[in-house]
């Protein structure tokens, strides 16, 4: 786990790149070597951007200039968790401080919660199999080849762990479940009889949930007052008998799903691949 995050920390590269998404913002430039707030950037002169559709909503924080909002920072307050895996995060002049470092932009961008924005990602996972049901072998390294459940992201068109934003009071395993579901199995169009033997089949497969992964994400929508982080969840269909047969539906504001094999040269959305690269590398070692 110490590993990934500090991938993600020396890279930070898709929270600092371009244009601010659904927006027409341009991040200021932060080179490798500014990243870190402990290296001065005397012209830095970040944008400051809170998207107007976040005003309002229930899952957002007002502005910290409200004088009614009197957030607990790097505490659970109230219901919203507003504590960092990442450890203790800075609070500058009233604001969070983003704790991998500069991102170019400031404010929310089209994030609700000023500080960590906590979410929560399912990791299903199956062997590849052939029609006959034996494992097929990756005939580059002999080894049998590893596939997970991904969603196509109606956002940005990229394909991604089907995870979402933990709801105030929610367990965070609770979420990743939920999210599945609804993302990866839109069991809306499910008939009543599908839905009965499905709920079934999940309780047992989601039952056995292990943790990969608790940190930052290196997401496109982060700021340097507004971040994502995750805890990751395996959910490994070991022979291919529960999950790994169900027929996949695309759902919510997921525009599509599928099994994808999981290769060195994956592309997925913010830091997502690094996750599945570490369920990989734990099931292949056991
Ligand atoms: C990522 O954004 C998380 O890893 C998770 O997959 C996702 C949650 O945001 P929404 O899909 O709800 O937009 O940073």
């Amino acid at each position: 786990m110490k590993l990934i995050k500090f991938i993600m920390i020396l890279q930070h590269m898709k929270a600092r790149c371009g244009i601010y998404p659904r927006s027409t913002i341009q991040r200021f430039s932060v080179p490798d070597d500014k990243v870190s707030w402990n290296v001065e950037y005397k012209e830095y002169n970040p944008p400051n951007y809170t998207s107007a559709s976040i005003y309002g909503k229930p899952w957002a924080d007002p502005d910290i200039a409200d004088s009614n909002f009197k957030p607990n920072w790097n505490s659970l307050d109230g219901n919203v968790n507003r504590k960092s895996h990442m450890g203790l995060y800075q609070i500058t002049n009233g604001y969070p401080i983003n704790p991998v470092g500069r991102t170019g932009i400031c404010g929310r961008g089209v994030l609700g919660r000023w500080g960590p924005n906590h979410a929560a990602d399912p990791v299903v996972t199956r062997w590849k199999r052939l029609n006959n049901g034996e494992m097929e072998i990756d005939k580059l390294n002999n080894k049998p080849i590893l596939q997970f459940i991904a969603i196509k992201r109606g956002d940005t068109g990229e394909w991604a762990l089907p995870g979402g934003m933990v709801d105030p009071g929610e367990k965070v395993a609770a979420t990743a479940v939920r999210e599945f579901q609804e993302e990866a199995m839109n069991s809306f169009v499910a008939t009543e009889e599908q839905k009965a033997e499905w709920s079934q089949i999940f309780d047992k497969f989601f039952s056995g949930g292990v943790e990969v992964y608790s940190g930052y994400v290196d997401d496109p929508r982060n700021t340097d007052n507004s971040w994502m982080e995750t805890v990751a969840y395996n959910f490994h269909d070991h022979d291919g008998s529960t999950v790994g047969k169900l027929k996949l539906n695309a759902g919510d504001d997921a525009v599509g799903v599928r099994w994808v094999d999981i290769t060195p040269d994956i592309k997925l959305y913010a830091s997502h691949k690094d996750i599945v690269e570490e369920v990989s590398k734990r099931l292949t070692l056991e």
